[in-house]
């Protein structure tokens, strides 16, 4: 579980400059940072559809515990905890619903489904993972006027898109609006899709991230600027009427949070 976690932690950084300095300036500031989250994207077809990313994660303890659905974005989710281990990092797959997309679309997926089901009949599913080529940047634009989500996914694979520092574990900074003043006063943008907080005590869930990184990716034929990766924060509050912290995910939240990645904005 640690070695997942820390290779999938390695691979965010080359890709992620930004939670590096982020994760400095907190350490710097003597603030304790455990991580509440990380997530992942995948399709929903072949070897690395959601319920075979669950099968792998079974022999780290990993078990789905809630089911979401984004309408919308076509796509649907599971959060995973270790029943045993309720400290460890929750882990949320998202897969895109192939076929709600458009013939375009599924063209291209399908074809790099193709070359990740050869790539996995071999070796197996190891996180994190580019199991297929790397695409062009004219696939890259074709997918991005369907799905920002198709596009990054086919991009960049099967890696960590964030990890989440967990506000409740801070000594200095105490609520997710002071993280998000820290995080600004450092000149970095967070994402306002929704407004710069989503959630509410009420929900039993705030959260913000940053707008992920830009990076010159090398597509097969010409480099563009492109959002990478990005950070979280998230405060969990007691479920109302009782004295346990809730675990899960907000889907209203997560639709925003998912536009952390949005090149556009
Ligand atoms: C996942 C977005 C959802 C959350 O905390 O609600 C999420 C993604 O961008 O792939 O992580
Ligand atoms: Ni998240």
């Amino acid at each position: 579980m640690h070695k997942l976690l820390q290779d999938l932690w390695d691979d965010y950084l080359t890709l992620t400059p930004d939670a590096k300095r982020i994760h400095d300036l907190f350490a710097k500031n003597g603030e304790t940072i455990v991580n509440d989250h990380i997530a992942l994207r995948t399709f929903n077809k072949g070897a690395l559809s959601l319920e075979a990313i669950k099968d792998y994660l079974a022999q780290f303890n990993y078990e789905a515990v809630d089911e979401y659905h984004f309408e919308e974005k076509k796509l649907r989710a599971y959060h995973f905890e270790i029943k045993s281990d309720l400290d460890a990092p929750k882990i949320f797959v998202s897969e895109l619903l192939l076929e709600q997309m458009p013939k375009e679309v599924i063209d291209i997926c399908e074809d790099l489904i193709a070359e990740a089901d050869k790539v996995i009949a071999k070796d197996g599913i190891s996180l994190p993972m580019l199991p297929w080529r790397t695409i062009s940047s004219n696939e890259y634009e074709t997918l991005l006027k369907h799905s920002e989500y198709a596009a990054w996914l086919a991009t960049f694979g099967l890696r960590a898109n964030h990890f989440t520092v967990s506000v409740n574990h801070l000594t200095h900074l105490s609520t997710l609006e002071d993280v998000n003043q820290f995080v600004k006063s450092h000149d970095f943008s967070l994402n306002q899709s929704g407004g710069e907080v989503k959630g509410s005590e009420e929900v039993s869930l705030k959260q913000s991230s940053t707008m992920a990184n830009f990076v010159n990716w090398k597509f097969s034929d010409q480099p563009l600027k492109i959002r990478s990766c990005f950070y979280e924060f998230a405060e969990r509050f007691n479920i109302p009427g009782t004295n346990q912290q809730y675990r899960g995910f907000v889907a209203a939240s997560a639709d925003k949070i998912f536009e952390s990645t949005n090149v556009a904005a």
